[in-house]
């Protein structure tokens, strides 16, 4: 066939061409690594994967979301592509009493203002990893691991190995993202096992384990052959809704083609739920697949739309977890851990016991307190025993976070155990570690001398909300850290990598162990991407105590620039008005503010900052109105009686189009919303001259009138 050159093509030309290489790539794609039978010569792949590149880069705006560029392809593959998910994958809040599911249900009526039954589905929680798989026109085009939720990873050719992931759907909406859990079942696990060891590769320590490392396989043929198996149990975009209720739309999907859970029941209220709980429990060992609890979701989609979610999980759902297991072990020692901010955290060494399926040898021992059998306020806590090197302790997990003790058994506590005494100078730098009043933790006093902080910093510095540098984790930043000839001391030692790499023609980097000229020339490029980085992840990045994400993300909204930010935080102290001003940040405490300006004014802190920024463009960031919204910006205030929902659920509306909502009226309200019966705060807005409106004019405002 003869082609037309890529720059005669029309936009129209382009388009469809573009559609038919994604089919024929992703067609060989499969051919060669799902069915292990390739179709076409290596050649002629390269020639469509050469001439959709051509195409895409002539006509960047007709890329596809199924790009072959982004694919997993060939063996040349390093890593999965990213996928931002065009919605993001929620996270969900987690439950472990009955009577947190009856508050759960009790809060949701009271949001509505729902004087009956609520109804909910309620479904086992199946231990696997999330996946989000998106069709158009009722073809398979692309699946994302969650990821952080915001973006995962391009898994595509992988899923599509999966048995129970169809590739094609007929009556599908145009667009739908199908959310469900990928898991491996126990026997499949157990066989999947026992051939690893026969073969003398690495064995899993449980099924999610072995679903997850089977998922993330490079080489899509590694994955085929493994037992994987997927559970639909939610979506994401979609063109035309699926149905009017959770329950129905998962029968849809189920329809579609898709293997939903067959203990997914419809229920009347808490008691019903709390029943169906203690059935699935009762089953969870002939299920012949892990589960962790059972997920209760508002059935009615239109309530689910009324109650939102609040930060990242939805207020209409919740996971209620089985009690988490346990296990007896010895405690073989504790050691001490230095974290970024000085923290002396202990951390038990333990004999290797096995607990809900994996092998546990550390748990956290939280602090000096905790070991000494008092909590924070100086209270008993495990009726006051302490814990003794040598001692008999349960330790259990909850979720995936680290294991913890629960309990130490004084009649095994061998002649002569001595109470731990907990060290007071650093055990990594030696400074003095002291311990503030009201601060449950002792801190090294070392700074940035002290190594481990220093290292923990940067750990801090290249991770994920903050630099995120690609190719450079925590385990590269501890081997540049000791490095002899490129050493990173420094967030600004980051930035002058490449530079003084160029400098030694003797050493280079690509030409050591575990890099190459690939490897090394993308490292570079990745430092390089982010030395424009913005205000926000440039403040959370410097690992100051208190100073979070969301803090970081309220500063720089504040003083937008960084000037601004810096000027203020080296002139500030208590009682002046760059204090006040920082202080007046909704959000910002003295405490935070104190950690600021301690930082700020500390010269060690302040050479390594400067040293940093004068490597940075820093991008300001935009003071408000990300949210587009009429009302966004303004601050609101509801008085009176409102008919149409309660005050929690209009006020979490109003927040979530950008408003800002306040409980008193003063000149600096925008917009006063009196429903029948307003009193003093009507008053006020008439006489400040605020703007008011009834809650009609209201939804009519944020259009849902
Ligand atoms: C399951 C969120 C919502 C759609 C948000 C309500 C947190 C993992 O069987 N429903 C299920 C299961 C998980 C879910 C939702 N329904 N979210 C659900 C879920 N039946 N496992 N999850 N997830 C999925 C998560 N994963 C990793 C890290 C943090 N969160």
């Amino acid at each position: 066939m003869v082609q037309k050159a890529v720059n005669l093509l029309t936009e129209a030309e382009a388009r469809e061409e573009l559609a038919r290489l994604a089919q024929a790539i992703s067609a060989a794609n499969t051919a060669y690594h799902t069915l292990d039978a390739p179709q076409i010569s290596d050649a002629d792949y390269d020639a469509l994967k050469l001439r959709n590149a051509a195409i895409e880069a002539r006509f960047p705006a007709l890329k596809r979301a199924d790009s072959p560029t982004d694919q997993v392809g060939g063996a040349v593959a390093e890593g999965f592509g990213k996928v931002a998910h065009r919605l993001r994958m929620l996270s969900l809040e987690n439950a472990f009493a009955a009577e947190d599911i009856t508050d759960f249900d009790d809060r949701l009526r009271k949001f509505l203002g729902h004087l009956g039954a609520l109804d909910y589905t309620a479904e086992p929680k199946i231990d696997g990893l999330s996946l989000s798989l998106r069709y158009e026109s009722g073809v398979l085009v692309q699946a994302a691991t969650r990821g952080d939720g915001e973006v995962g990873e391009n898994v595509t050719e992988n899923a599509r190995t999966i048995a129970d992931i169809p590739h094609r759907l007929t009556g599908a909406p145009t667009v739908l993202e199908v959310r469900g859990e990928v898991y491996m079942a126990h026997a499949d696990f157990a066989a999947l096992n026992a051939r690893q060891s026969a073969s003398g590769d690495k064995t899993f320590a449980n099924p999610r384990n072995a679903a997850a490392g089977s998922l993330r396989q490079l080489d899509a043929r590694i994955t085929a052959a493994r037992p994987l198996r997927f559970f639909a149990y939610s979506w994401g975009e979609l063109s035309a809704p699926l149905a009017a209720t959770q329950f129905e739309a998962i029968q849809r999907l189920k329809a579609l083609g898709f293997q939903t859970n067959p203990l997914t029941i419809l229920c009347s209220g808490p008691k019903e739920m709390l029943a169906h709980y203690l059935g699935i429990e009762a089953q969870r060992a002939t299920l012949g697949y892990d589960i962790d609890g059972v997920v209760y979701k508002v059935n009615d989609l239109a309530l689910q739309a009324r109650l939102g979610f609040r930060s990242s999980s939805p207020r209409w759902a919740i996971a209620h977890k089985f009690p988490a297991e346990l296990a007896w072990t010895e405690l073989l020692g504790i050691d001490i851990q230095v974290g970024r901010t000085g923290a002396l955290s202990p951390v038990a060494r333990l004999r290797p016991v096995t607990v809900g399926g994996v092998v546990v040898s550390n748990a956290t021992l939280h602090n000096e307190d905790y070991i000494a059998g008092r909590d924070s306020r100086g209270q008993p806590i495990r009726g006051g025993k302490d814990i003794r090197v040598g001692d008999w302790v349960q330790v259990y997990r909850a979720g995936d976070v680290i294991p913890k003790l629960a309990d130490v058994d004084l009649s095994r506590r061998k002649d002569g155990a001595q109470p731990y005494v907990f060290p007071d100078r650093c055990p990594e730098c030696g400074s003095p570690a002291h311990r503030e009043e009201g601060d449950s933790v002792r801190r090294c006093t070392g700074g940035l001398i002290c190594p481990a902080q220093a290292v923990e910093r940067l750990k801090h510095f290249v991770s994920r909300g903050a630099f995120d540098i690609e190719g450079l984790g925590a385990k590269q930043v501890e081997m540049f850290f000791n490095d002899p000839t490129l050493p990173v001391r420094t967030p600004a030692d980051i930035f002058t990598l490449a530079a003084r790499d160029a400098a030694n023609p003797l050493q280079k980097l690509k030409n050591r162990e575990g890099f190459g000229d690939i490897s090394a020339a993308k490292l570079f490029a990745a430092i390089e991407a982010r030395r424009t980085i913005p205000l926000d992840r440039l403040i959370f990045s410097l690992g100051l105590r208190h100073v979070g994400e969301v803090a970081a993300s309220l500063l720089a909204r504040h003083y937008s620039t960084w000037d601004a930010f810096e000027a203020a935080l080296a002139n500030a102290s208590p009682g002046s008005p760059d204090w006040a001003e920082l202080t007046s940040i909704n959000g910002v405490g003295e405490v935070m503010a104190q950690s600021l300006v301690d930082a700020f004014q500390n010269q060690g802190e302040r050479q390594a900052i400067d040293a940093l920024v004068a490597q940075l463009t820093v991008q300001p960031v935009q003071a408000r109105g990300t949210v587009d919204s009429p009302v966004a910006g303004l601050t609101v205030v509801f008085t009176g009686t409102l008919e149409k929902m309660t005050r929690a659920e209009a006020k979490a509306r109003a927040e979530a189009l950008g408003a800002k909502v306040a409980g008193s009226v003063s000149a600096r309200t925008d917009l006063l919303v009196a429903g029948p019966g307003a009193g003093s705060k009507a008053r006020d807005a008439e006489r400040l001259g605020v703007r008011m409106i009834d809650e009609d004019a209201w939804l009519r405002l944020i259009g849902t009138a």
